[in-house]
């Protein structure tokens, strides 16, 4: 018996239908970024609740290439694990060395390098090189990149971070502090040891990496062109940088064929989300990238624009009579003077730094909550400018 056409017509449907549900369900990812890039109506709610795949495209992985550890010929390129840490952070060094290797690296075997301003312990060595099938390298951060340059005035840092302090901006009194941030600024690709490296992936004693990771990221950056990775993106302490965004306008002046064509300067000085911030910080949002985490070219940072803008800064001097951070000042150029689109969320990447996290719905990621940004108190949830990011710039 012949079967009507409508029937058939219906049953054609329900079978595109199922292969469509079936098709979407094994590619989360795509079904994600076919939201598009830009939240134009803003962030109604957190993207990292969305199912959360790999990125889109070819993805080098351990099972297809040679990523053995003593591999002559091994896949991996020109990159390291990087960190700046003290012979005291050890313990807390081994856990998150332990939950980057467990969730990625025992996979790709890249090397560790860790840096200090003191010689590393043995202890330090030895216990760090037995978490890891990478090769570990032990540098000194030589005294010039490391100490106050000389045209800094020892007494005007007192006095200014006397007043940082009572102002309750917090660190503002150890002048290793203040080292840490200008070296991490303008000084950490210096270091003769990376001269010939040219990814980095920074890590952090405490921090914790919550999901599986099989694809080499390094490989991912340089496939696709990234300059830079993130997973956080926050409000800054605007009494930390008051004058750095006024340099930062001086600087543009004088170079304005620096400025990118694709920029990010919607998201540098945006006044909606928090006018208090704009106004205090004199015209920067303080929105900025948690350098706490970064995966980044070298290059960038190596080259003509990245070196006039930190010279430009550390002549001004406010790493020191302010407390200016890495992360405004890597978040600043990289939103001036890079295209946005190289500039890369890793949102696959679960991590957390005390008190905030990236933590994504799959899979692959256990021991935090998908969609959690923040633990502890409550007015910590308006530290996340993740909106005006994802708004101005987008979600890729
Ligand atoms: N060798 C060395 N490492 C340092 C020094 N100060 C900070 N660091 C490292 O620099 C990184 C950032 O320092 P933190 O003290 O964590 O700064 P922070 O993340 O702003 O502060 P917290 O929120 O307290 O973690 C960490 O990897 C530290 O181990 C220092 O004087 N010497
Ligand atoms: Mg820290």
């Amino acid at each position: 018996m012949a079967i009507a056409r409508p029937i058939r017509l219906l049953g054609a449907f329900s079978i595109l239908l199922v292969l469509v549900v079936v098709f979407y369900i094994s590619h989360p990812t795509q079904t994600f970024i076919n939201l598009g890039s830009r939240l134009k109506d803003g962030m109604t709610r957190d993207p990292l609740l969305d199912p959360t795949g790999e990125p889109e495209g070819i993805l080098w992985r351990a099972e297809d290439n040679d990523y053995s550890p003593d591999s002559e010929n091994s896949a991996r390129i020109n990159a390291t694990l990087l960190s700046l840490v003290r012979n005291e952070e050890l313990n807390d060094l081994i856990k998150t060395m332990e939950d980057l290797e467990r969730t990625w690296n025992h996979k790709f075997n890249y090397p560790w390098t860790f840096m200090n301003d003191k010689p590393f312990t043995e202890e330090f060595k030895r216990k760090t090189q037995a978490v890891t099938k990478g090769k570990c390298h032990y540098e000194l951060v030589p005294k010039e990149h490391w100490e106050e340059p000389e045209w800094i005035d020892g007494e005007l840092v007192k006095e200014s971070n006397k007043m940082l302090e009572e102002a309750g901006i917090q660190y503002a009194d150890k002048s290793s502090y203040h080292r840490m941030c200008r070296w991490n600024s303008g000084m950490f690709y210096k270091h003769p040891a990376l001269a010939n490296t040219r990814y980095y992936w920074r890590v952090e004693p405490k921090v914790q990496f919550f999901c599986n990771i099989d694809y080499d990221v390094f490989r991912f950056m340089q496939d696709n062109n990234k300059t830079y990775g993130f997973t956080i993106n926050l409000f800054d302490a605007p009494e930390s940088i008051p004058t750095l965004w006024p340099e930062t306008e001086r600087f543009l002046a004088e170079h304005p064929e620096y400025l990118a064509d694709n920029n990010m300067m919607e998201w540098l000085v945006d006044d909606k989300l928090r006018p208090e911030h704009n106004k205090k910080a004199n015209g920067y949002s303080t929105c900025h990238f948690w350098s706490n985490f970064e995966i980044g070219d070298m290059d960038f940072f190596r080259g003509e624009r990245y070196e006039a803008y930190f010279n430009h800064l550390d002549r001004a001097g406010g790493f020191f009579y302010e407390r200016w951070g890495d992360a405004p000042v890597h978040s600043i150029a990289l939103g001036l003077f890079e295209d946005a689109s190289k500039v890369h969320w890793f949102r696959d990447i679960g991590y957390r730094h005390i008190p905030y996290f990236n933590c994504p719905n799959s899979p692959k990621c256990s021991g935090c909550k998908a969609g959690q940004f923040y633990e502890g108190a409550s007015f910590l949830a308006k530290e996340d400018c993740r909106p005006n990011y994802f708004k101005y710039v987008g979600t890729h």
